[in-house]
């Protein structure tokens, strides 16, 4: 299990900065799931973590670890988590699993952001993975008219509502050149909250499981 060798890289890389008053920043989805799962055997030796779902506020609840409001932490050290595309300079497309605003958040915050993939999602260039983008409800159509003209075929995620009561629009065929152009254009868009492209601030080491063990990839 690919996603499951990455997680417990993360944890092997993460431990020695560990002390009684670190607090984590973890992501959400499937690989997330396998590093909650392998952080727990410590929980011991760190206070907390800050959560970037309620999905995985909930994993780590049960868990029982801590989960920290982010606004009662000073900083993190780490964010770990997985994302849906990585191109060779570690941008991601994330928000496969609509939770890309808060992930966004949690790693603004964090020093070092630990993204953690199986060899699917490594390409040369993002956007054959949908682009989720993250809307004001009554802003769905003037937002997705403007995808439009920038070149994109904007699919409305129907039966989602994200942890801050938005909906998600994906686009898909959009030939991703200028992750970081694309990021600033989308957030220009009034009625855009966020965009699941992590350019302006990508991964800064990729653990990448492949069949013959993780790489690890640093920024
Ligand atoms: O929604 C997200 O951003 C998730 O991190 C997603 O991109 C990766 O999910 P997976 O680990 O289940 O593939």
């Amino acid at each position: 299990q690919l996603k499951q060798a990455v997680a417990q890289a993360a944890v092997k890389e993460i431990l020695p900065r560990l002390d009684k008053h670190a607090v984590i920043g973890v992501g959400t989805g499937s690989t997330a799931n396998f590093f909650i799962d392998a952080l727990a055997a410590y929980k011991d030796d760190f206070a907390g973590a800050v959560a970037s779902s309620e999905a995985t506020a909930e994993r780590l609840k049960n868990h029982g670890i801590e989960v920290f409001d982010l606004n009662n932490v000073a900083g993190l050290e780490f964010y770990i988590d997985g994302a849906d595309e990585t191109n060779p300079h570690l941008e991601l497309i994330k928000g496969g699993g609509a939770a890309l605003t808060r992930e966004k958040i949690v790693a603004a915050v964090a020093k070092t952001f630990i993204c953690i993939a199986d060899d699917s999602k490594k390409v040369d260039f993002l956007g054959n993975f949908p682009l989720p983008v993250e809307v004001i409800p009554m802003a769905r159509s003037h937002v997705a008219r403007q995808i439009v003209r920038l070149g994109g075929d904007p699919v409305y995620r129907t039966g989602v509502v994200t942890d801050n009561g938005n909906v998600i629009l994906d686009i898909h065929n959009m030939q991703i050149t200028d992750p970081r152009g694309l990021e600033e254009q989308l957030n220009a868009i009034v009625g855009v909250v966020c965009n699941g492209l992590f350019a302006a601030r990508p991964a800064d080491v990729l653990l990448l499981g492949t069949k013959d063990g993780v790489q690890r990839i640093v920024n």
